[in-house]
Order: C-alpha cells, then structure tokens, then sequence
C-alpha cells in the first residue's frame, strides 16, 4: 500500500482520504489543498492499544477509533501547512501536508489568460466579439465600405484602450 497519497475530490467537492491503522499509519502522508475540509476515514484493523485513539496537532483533537472498523474524522478547512496526527503515545505518526490551494487557481487562470497575454491579442479577441454589433447595423445604416471603416476604427480604439487598460493593470514594483 502506498506510504503517500493525495486526498481524491468526492462529487461534492469534498477531500476525502482513507487511512489504515495497523502498527501504524498507512498511508502516513496524505497531500490535501489547503483551505478546504478534509475527511479521513480511518480503518481501524485490530484492537492494539496504540490503534485506539488519534491525536490531531491541529485543531487540537483527540479521537477514539472503533476497533476493526470504520472511523470518519472531519477536519475543517486550515492555512497551508503540516498537520501531524499519532497515536495517544506518540508511536504511530502520520502528517496531512496542506498544500495552498492558490497555486491550483493560479494554474488555471494563466491557462484562460496565456492565450490573451498580450494586449494586441487581446484587442483582437474583443474586436472579434464586438464586430457583429458594430458592423450589422453599419451595413444596415451606412453600406459595405462604410461598415469595413467603422469595424477597422473600432479595432484601432480596441487595440488602444487595451494597451491602455493593461498598462494601468500593470502590477507595480
Ligand atoms: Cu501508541
């Protein structure tokens, strides 16, 4: 069995682990993000003392675990960090390492936004999304020459309150 396991995501978007306990900890290191519950349903396999109860470093808890059954613990959502858990004599020891949940998000975000970097994509892309609105009713009200010199100009204003508007969101050193 494996020694280091991530907490798997339910349907409900909960962390869930599993965790034996039979002279000791298995897994003993679980990864779990940060910032979100996490439930760990211990499997208690015998009636060994050092497999009664759980002692959590934080929150502060302390757990009797049913013996040769199962026992669900759920942990509130904490700031990154390592999280230990022993037995009451300190001989069996596992650790939850709480990984910030902002590098995920963050991974995603560049994702969306790495194919709109740079302001002329960007232009592009929103010129793109306006050009029906400003060239149909062009054609309708002006003719076709007409409609292609309002869409270029809209274009130009694009690009420039683009360059503008990320010049402005620009973090600053
Ligand atoms: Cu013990």
């Amino acid at each position: 069995m494996l020694d280091h396991v991530q907490a798997r995501l339910d349907p409900a978007g909960r962390q869930v682990v599993e965790v034996t306990v039979h002279h000791g900890y298995r897994p003993h290191t679980i990864e779990a993000r940060a910032g979100r519950p996490l439930r760990i349903v211990f499997d208690r396999r015998d009636d060994e003392p050092c497999s009664e109860r759980v002692v959590f470093s934080s929150p502060r808890l302390d757990r009797r675990l049913v013996p040769n059954g199962l026992t669900v613990i759920d942990l509130p959502a904490q700031p990154p960090g390592e999280v230990r858990f022993t037995c009451a004599m300190g001989r069996y020891r596992g650790r939850i390492q709480l990984v910030a949940d902002a590098s995920g998000s963050n991974r995603e975000h560049r994702g969306l936004g790495g194919a709109l970097d740079s302001p002329g994509r960007r232009a592009l892309a929103l010129w793109l999304l306006t050009l029906p609105l400003v060239a149909i009713p062009s054609i309708a009200l002006l003719d076709f020459g007409m409609a292609i010199l309002v869409a270029l100009v809209s274009l130009l204003a694009c690009l420039v309150g683009c360059r503008w508007a990320f010049g402005q969101s620009r973090p600053r050193a």
